[in-house]
């Protein structure tokens, strides 16, 4: 029997390379994001391979979150894997300069986001005895850098959170893999700087970034490990990186 992916932030860059990944190797999609067009895209696209529904919504507003989970079919509820992807990082400047607007978005987004999907999926997990969440955190959530605070507390926030989902959801055969990219080309710059695709393209200069599929296989690997087997944990760097912010540019 095929198993069901819920993604969030399935439109773009890591959590569209997942869907990719998860497609070609017979997982069935449920993809999750703001912009209804591009998620119909998808679900066009994808569904040549898999079976594919799609549900509209922002991680941040907790009423539509639960609206949305709630509204799928039983079958659909029978989410075997959740990959809380959806996250992003808003502006970069000393904290004494920090815009509230920006922490609102990130705190909101990559934590409480992360909550909300996660509250709505984990009773369906734990019902069934089974189930894998895969948090995509960053390494930022591990080293803390100059001019990223909030955005690295956020990651580092989800960081605890897979801590203490193990904690808890073990016991109910529920495994928990918590990934920290490092420089992945994405649209993550683009959006941590407003728009400004020059300074964003700058961030992935002089070096090999790692690619969004990288990423994709990776989780792939941790969620096709044999049952008696929990990956928790895996930091990915690119290989001309050795913390968040010091990269060997040629
Ligand atoms: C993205 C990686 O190093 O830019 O989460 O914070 S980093």
């Amino acid at each position: 029997m095929s198993r069901i992916a819920l993604i969030t932030g399935a439109t773009s860059g890591i959590g569209k390379a997942t869907a990719e990944a998860f497609a070609n190797n017979g997982i069935d999609l449920i993809l999750c994001g703001r912009r209804t067009e591009v998620l119909a895209e998808l679900q066009k696209y994808f569904s040549e391979k898999v079976n594919v529904t799609t549900l509209a919504f922002d991680v941040r507003k907790q009423s539509d979150v639960a609206k949305a989970i709630q509204s799928l079919s039983d079958n659909w509820k029978k989410i075997d894997i959740l990959v809380n992807n959806a996250g992003n990082a808003h502006g970069l400047e000393p904290i004494n300069d920090g815009n509230l607007e920006d922490w609102d978005a990130m705190i909101d987004g990559n934590v409480k986001g992360l909550l909300y999907v996660s509250k709505e999926i984990m009773p369906l997990m734990v019902e069934r005895q089974k189930g894998h969440i895969i948090n995509i955190s960053s390494v930022a959530g591990k080293y803390t850098y100059p001019n990223g605070a909030v955005y690295c507390a956020s990651k580092s926030a989800v960081e605890a959170i897979s801590e203490g989902m193990r904690h808890d959801l073990t016991k109910h055969g529920i495994k928990i893999t918590n990934i920290a990219p490092g420089a992945v080309e994405t649209d993550f710059s683009l959006v941590r700087f407003k728009g400004d695709a020059e300074r964003a393209k700058k961030v992935y200069e002089g070096f090999e970034a790692i690619q969004p599929q990288d990423v994709a296989d990776t989780i792939l690997y941790a969620i096709n490990t044999p049952d008696r087997v929990t990956i928790a944990d895996i930091v990915l760097y690119a290989k001309a990186q050795s913390a968040p912010t010091m990269i060997h540019r040629k």
